[in-house]
């Protein structure tokens, strides 16, 4: 109690409150801004080292700039929580991921302080190179214009394209490289190599502090402090044209690098960069999870550990979830394992996801033929589709979301090419407290017009190693996408023999009359609860894992279409496009007149919450379709 009526943060409900603290009030903030984090995670969920590591850039970053009137754009944005927080949403943080709450990430329609919608990474420096040209453009110069981006996002070549154009705009950007080493596994790539390197050389330090000691007294000194930025640059060039530097040679101002942790040092480095126009780039070291002792020692495991005792660090099992089934990502991740050990043109493939994935499993078993590709999705499949040229067999893992980043490499490299590309689709339909970034509810609409490809979305485990193991028996037959959902299947015992699949065909799950529904992938055992469901009440209808989108089974259809008279379809994927939208296409083609009554994610972007909550609104759960099979009978 004695804590909470001395509190700062409970004084602070937007950043102008924050201008009237003092600056040795700041520390204490940081403190407690850190606790109501671990508090809140602890208790809610969410992402959590990230955020940890920003406290003090994200106190120091409302205390000098002018929000909202200056724009600060976070990169991916599951660090914003201290942000977040400072911003006018600390009361309501409680519900922060939670169905109809605030979204774990900024978003523009929630508050003035979200200048951009994040989720996907590497966006910030280009958005906010557009904000910074609009100002420009709109004649405001008052405007501070600043990217906040990890050293995980800036492996993203959007970042790199983006860094690219900046250099030359000479608009009034200023990035912040929070530089933790981590992506959500260690971070990967020549980048880190040298990001490191330049933090621990020390030419670069000596040069450091030459620079800070000119910036330092640039606040005192007003009106001449366009010269004092001549001497720094002088000052940097000399020692730069010696020893390159990545970011001065695409025109940027390089400052850095400096201890993130250091509100003191953030504070009065931020107040001089605000003074300093063009292209510029400060580098910070944080430390992922920071003041979270087991979070900074084990940063993968923190990135998002789900609740926890915040006292004993214990990470509570989700009893609700606690079955002994096995994540789909796992019996990829092991099954891929199996048949690498035997077929050497196995390859791995995985931007910046190895735990997410479970990758990482082939990654310490067979590290020759799997690669994290870092934060490069786009990278990921062309590398992918070269590999598949000379042969080899590559499994290219990446979630159904962020494969949108990579839908022309996927058409133009390896589609068009006929390239042996396997893409494993993890979290595939509807993935929960993510939300409407991270949906992975696209891929069979915008998988189903790309020719050439096949499109399989196993039942349950067995389906999925089944598929994985056909797939790979042979080199030649192009692209094929495995989509299978976040979550655990539905079989204890699926290390069962491999069985080789007839690709493009069906199965007949059940038989009845009058109605069949036909289905695809894991939401048809759902279906079979409510096949068996109706069976107590003797009530028999049809059902049909369909498991190919794409070749669709005709032969199939065509008897289902003979003997049923509706026709309903289940899918997790946009009711635009996918299943429904095929099967459609199926009866127009081939003269049937059955009535179709589709089940699936409707025409609007479905926000976060727990994936009951979101199916139920989109009105594909178990008692909907229940009570539609009941309304038709
Ligand atoms: C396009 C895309 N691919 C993958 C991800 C998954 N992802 C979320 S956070 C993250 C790591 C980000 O690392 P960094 O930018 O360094 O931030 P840190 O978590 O270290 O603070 C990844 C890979 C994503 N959000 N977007």
């Amino acid at each position: 109690m004695e804590h909470t009526r001395q509190s700062i943060l409970n004084t602070i409900n937007n950043p102008s409150d924050l201008k009237l603290l003092k600056k040795t009030d700041l520390p204490k903030l940081c403190f407690e801004l850190r606790e109501f984090i671990i508090d809140m995670v602890s208790k809610n969920g969410g992402h959590f080292g990230a955020s940890l590591g920003v406290v003090e850039l994200t106190v120091a970053l409302h205390y000098v700039f002018d929000t909202p009137h200056d724009l600060i754009v976070w990169d991916v944005g599951h660090q914003a929580y201290g942000h977040k927080i400072l911003t006018g949403r600390r009361d309501v943080f409680h519900t922060n991921r939670k169905y109809k709450g605030i979204s774990g990430f900024p978003k523009i329609s929630e508050s003035v302080y979200d200048t951009f919608g994040v989720g996907h990474s590497s966006t910030s420096i280009g958005a906010c190179l557009g904000m910074s040209i609009a100002s420009k453009i709109n004649q405001d110069t008052t405007k501070q214009h600043i990217a906040v981006i990890g050293d995980g996002a800036l492996t993203g070549g959007q970042a790199f394209e983006a860094l690219n154009h900046a250099g030359i705009e000479n608009s009034n950007l200023l990035v912040i490289l929070n530089d933790n080493c981590m992506s959500i596994d260690p971070n990967v790539g020549a980048l880190k190599d040298y990001l490191l390197k330049i933090s621990t050389s020390k030419t670069y330090n000596n040069m450091r502090n030459e620079v800070w000691d000119l910036l330092s007294s640039l606040s005192n000194i007003g009106d001449s402090a366009k010269s004092i930025v001549q001497k720094v640059e002088t000052a940097l060039k000399s020692v730069l044209l010696k020893h390159s530097n990545y970011f001065e040679s695409l025109n940027f101002r390089y400052f850095g690098p400096i201890d993130g942790h250091n509100i003191d040092l953030l504070e009065s480095t931020l107040k001089d960069l605000k003074e300093i126009p063009g292209p510029k780039i400060l580098h910070c070291l944080t430390t992922k999870g920071k003041g979270y002792n087991l979070a900074e020692k084990d940063q993968t495991k923190w990135h998002a550990p789900g609740l926890f005792d915040k006292d004993s660090g214990k990470i509570s099992v989700d009893n609700s979830k606690k079955t002994n089934y096995t994540k789909y990502q796992d019996v990829f991740g092991k099954t891929i394992v199996e048949l690498a050990e035997k077929n050497k043109k196995i390859v791995g493939i995985t931007p910046a996801m190895p735990s997410g994935s479970s990758l990482k499993f082939m990654m310490e078993k067979i590290p020759d033929r799997a690669f994290d590709v870092g934060i490069a999705e786009q990278h990921a499949v062309t590398f992918s589709a070269g590999l598949a040229t000379q042969g080899l067999i590559p499994f290219c893992n990446i979630y159904s979301t962020f494969l949108q980043r990579g839908y022309d490499q996927l058409i133009h490299d390896v589609a068009i090419q006929k390239l042996h590309v396997i893409f494993c689709l993890d979290r595939a339909g509807l993935v929960g407290e993510d939300g409407a970034t991270h949906q992975g509810v696209f891929d069979l609409a915008y998988l189903r017009c790309i020719p050439n490809i096949i499109i399989a979305a196993p039942l349950n485990e067995i389906e999925l190693r089944n598929l994985m193991y056909t797939v790979q028996l042979t080199t030649t037959v192009g692209p094929f996408a495995i989509r299978y959902p976040r979550g655990k299947g539905v079989i204890e015992n699926w290390q069962v023999p491999f069985e080789k699949m007839e690709i493009g065909q069906g199965e007949i799950m059940s038989k009845g009359e009058k109605i069949a529904i036909i289905s695809i992938g894991h939401i048809g055992n759902m279906v079979i609860e409510i096949t068996n469901t109706l069976k107590l009440e003797g009530i028999k209808i049809g059902h049909v894992n369909m498991r190919f989108l794409k070749p669709l089974d005709h032969n199939l259809l065509h008897t289902v279409f003979k003997k049923y008279k509706y026709i309903i379809t289940v899918e997790d994927g946009t009711i635009i496009g996918g299943l429904g939208s095929a099967i459609l296409e199926f009866s127009a083609d081939n003269q049937h007149h059955n009535k179709i009554i589709r089940f699936g994610v409707p025409d609007n972007f479905i926000e976060h919450g727990a994936q009951n909550e979101q199916q139920k609104e989109c009105g594909f759960d178990k008692t909907s379709i229940l009570k539609k099979v009941k309304e038709l009978l």
